[in-house]
């Protein structure tokens, strides 16, 4: 079903104790939207995160998982960890784990697997980097990172999958696609859904947009009707701020 998801993606910060102060502050906040609200802290964090959050509306959620069960895969966590913990939703193919960490399509298709064999959520994150945009290229580029990754998938997996379209040129740079970029983009995305799945797998599908959204623009870029939500990273570590995004729906 299609909802609106607001996802704070915390990236590599707070130590633990800024962890426990922010979850704190988050637990102050008063809730007036109808959005789904996860927080994905680091693993360091998820435990405390998630024993603290329980009882609240707020979803503790992975950034992050290696697709292997477990074995020799030093710095790695799998999904049967995060399982262990309560975890069952994963952010996977964030264009910085693209970028710093060399993950690709074939390797991002084994997670969404692994994931979805342990029945868990996946956040599936993509998007085009300045240059396709400049070239004109940045809806085959986000086609093919979409198919290469999860056209394998039967339709009813699509269930357990939330879109997050980012444009790498937008992330922590302070530029944001403008509303109308990002609605043309998730109309696309949704066209595309809709071309190999059909119309139920695309119209249900939540599509987020995440790159600099705050305050101050996330209501003009979720009144587009194919923007579902946003994955919301420098934001998510004010609790005010991210309520302030959570509440613009
Ligand atoms: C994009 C986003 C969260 P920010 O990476 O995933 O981060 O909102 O800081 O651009």
């Amino acid at each position: 079903m299609r909802k609106h998801i607001v996802a704070g993606n915390w990236k590599m910060n707070n130590d633990l104790a800024q962890s426990v102060a922010l979850i704190s502050d988050l637990k102050k906040q008063n809730q007036t939207s109808d959005a789904e609200v996860m927080i994905a802290p680091t693993f360091t964090n998820l435990w405390h995160a998630n024993e603290n959050l329980k009882d609240s509306t707020i979803e503790v959620i992975a950034q992050n998982m290696h697709f292997a069960k477990n074995g020799a895969y030093t710095g790695e966590v799998s999904a049967e960890m995060l399982k262990s913990l309560g975890i069952t939703t994963v952010i996977l193919g964030h264009s910085e784990r693209r970028a710093y960490f060399n993950e690709t399509d074939d390797m991002l298709a084994k997670k969404v697997d692994a994931a979805l064999e342990h029945n868990m959520r996946v956040i599936f994150c993509f998007g085009e980097e300045l240059a396709d945009r400049q070239a004109n290229n940045h809806e085959a580029v986000v086609a093919n990172q979409i198919k290469n990754a999860l056209f394998h998938l039967e339709a009813s997996a699509f269930e357990h999958i939330v879109l997050a379209y980012e444009p790498v040129w937008a992330i922590g740079t302070g530029e944001t696609a403008s509303p109308e970029q990002a609605q043309d983009m998730h109309q696309f995305i949704r066209q595309t859904l809709n071309d190999k799945y059909g119309e139920n797998v695309a119209n249900d599908m939540s599509i987020l947009y995440g790159g600099s959204v705050k305050p101050a623009n996330a209501k003009e870029i979720f009144s587009k009707p194919d923007v579902d939500g946003g994955l919301i990273g420098g934001a998510a570590l004010k609790a005010e701020d991210f309520y302030a995004i959570v509440n613009a729906f």
